[in-house]
């Protein structure tokens, strides 16, 4: 018979192993149906797709990771031109803009009065230019929403050895951003180079609340805890995983869906000469977005303006080429054929992203069924929940009615739908077709629940691709 103490110790035993399991499981992300989006989220989330512009002396350099050494002088285009870069990113369907406004090289592009290491001391406009005013000027003017990235790690300012002095000049640095170039849709705060370094996020952020209360706060995970958007964990535009929006950090759960970055340019963020072989394909963009927007995540194309201060017409008549293809997906829905509907149903078949189907109060189950009068033929399902009080659906099938076999068959099946869920499959006929939603932890809304037969899509060509008969 084991003694009482062993008993005892075992009991601790089991009582320590349970206590880690239950911590080490809550670390992650979750369906997190009790934590709630902020206003300036949804609103950051409806915009989707984004562009993210670099362009500094590493243009002029040839150069991916300035080391903080390079000249003022080497700063001079002869051709800026944002409303041209504005044009082909509007054309393109993205809606917002972040421009680097300093890299890791430490070079500013406004005439900031913290440093001297800024257009100020170039020959561009005699020293009397400003870059960052002149893009968010473009940039409203295109109807697309604006915000910076002021990267943390500088290579060049001589304060960066001491932490509470880089710490003042960040922040100052912030303050001139923050005040005087309108509304910023989001503030990019970049881990790359900050290992080891300490920085007060604290401050930095209530610096940046103090005028900008709205404004989305992009970081890695593991840079700080409360940033409003994160990191996908990779460059390469895809969200490998199911995405929830709610991620635990070490017991401080918060809403924090997530933005994937990749170059237009494969693996460049500035641009390089001769470079024209790495620009990608309109499908290899499309699939991004597919594995981006259409995994509910943002959309974050990195877009690169050359040593003229044009972007490449190579790459003009890429976006305006993804833009086009985009919004003709987007015409082609099926599902608003439908045969007649209740208007609770009709909510959800609308393309109207501001109305939406809720099941019966209380269920945790339910479908939504879309009837044709006539069979229709898609490939491709696209479902939005309606996450403005939390993500609660954690698995759902895509299903159709088939009248030999009397029976739903499952055509797709996930768990996470969030903001925007794009499933593929191979092309099926089906005059009854419905979203089953086979749990949800709370109530359960659809905003959209589309069909599209994109097999045979015809890519109109770019307005600026003339095609001689
Ligand atoms: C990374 C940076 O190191 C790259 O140069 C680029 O700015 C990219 C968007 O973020 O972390």
């Amino acid at each position: 018979m084991a003694s009482y103490s062993k008993i005892r110790n075992l009991a601790a035993l089991i009582l320590v192993t349970v206590m880690a399991l239950s911590y080490s499981q809550a670390i992650g992300q979750d369906a997190g149906g009790d934590i709630q989006p902020a206003p300036y989220q949804v609103a950051w989330q409806d915009l989707e797709f984004g562009v993210i512009l670099h362009f500094s002396t590493n243009t002029f350099l040839d150069r991916e990771w300035g080391d903080g050494t390079a000249s003022p002088s080497t700063f001079n285009p002869t051709h800026f031109d944002p409303d041209q870069w504005m044009k082909a990113i509007s054309a393109s369907g993205a809606k917002y803009v972040v421009l680097v406004a300093k890299h890791h090289d430490g070079f500013c592009l406004w005439p900031t009065a913290q440093t001297a290491y800024s257009v100020k001391s170039s020959p561009w406009k005699n020293g009397k230019g400003d870059v960052v005013g002149d893009v968010a000027r473009a940039a409203h003017k295109y109807g697309l929403k604006f915000g910076v990235y002021l990267s943390p790690w500088d290579r060049h300012d001589p304060r960066y050895k001491d932490s509470a002095e880089y710490d003042r000049y960040y922040n100052s640095e912030l303050e001139e951003l923050a005040q005087n170039y309108g509304d910023l849709v989001e503030f990019w705060l970049d881990g790359a180079g900050s290992g080891g370094h300490v920085y007060d996020f604290k401050k930095i952020i209530e610096t940046l609340r103090t005028y900008q209360p709205n404004t989305v706060v992009f970081a890695d995970t593991g840079l700080f805890e409360y940033g409003d958007a994160r990191w996908v964990g990779n460059e390469a535009g895809i969200v490998n995983y199911e995405n929830w929006n709610v991620i635990d950090r070490h017991g401080y759960r918060r809403w924090r869906p997530i933005e994937a970055d990749t170059p237009l340019r494969k693996a460049h963020w500035f641009w390089h000469p001769n470079d024209e072989t790495s620009l990608k394909t309109l499908h290899e963009l499309l699939d991004t977005y597919d594995k981006t927007v259409g995994r509910g995540a943002q959309f974050m194309l990195g877009i690169a303006p050359d040593n003229r201060g044009l972007l490449p017409d190579g790459d003009v008549a890429r976006l305006e080429e993804l833009g086009a293809a985009l919004r003709l997906r987007a015409q082609s829905n099926l599902a608003s054929r439908h045969a007649a509907a209740t208007p609770e149903v009709a909510a959800a078949l609308d393309n109207n992203v501001d109305t939406f189907w809720s099941a019966p109060p209380a269920s945790r189950h339910a479908t939504l069924e879309i009837n044709f009068d006539q069979s229709v033929t898609f490939d491709h399902a696209l479902t939005m929940e309606w996450l403005n009080e939390g993500q609660y659906v954690q698995k759902y099938a895509i299903e159709i009615w088939s009248d030999k076999e009397q029976k739903w068959l499952a055509i797709a099946a996930g768990e996470a739908i969030g903001h925007k869920k794009i499933d593929s499959f191979a092309a099926v006929t089906a005059r009854r077709v419905r979203l089953n939603i086979i749990s949800s932890s709370g109530s359960i809304r659809i905003r959209e629940f589309q069909l599209f037969d994109w097999s045979d899509l015809r890519v109109p060509q770019p307005s600026s691709v003339v095609i001689e008969k």
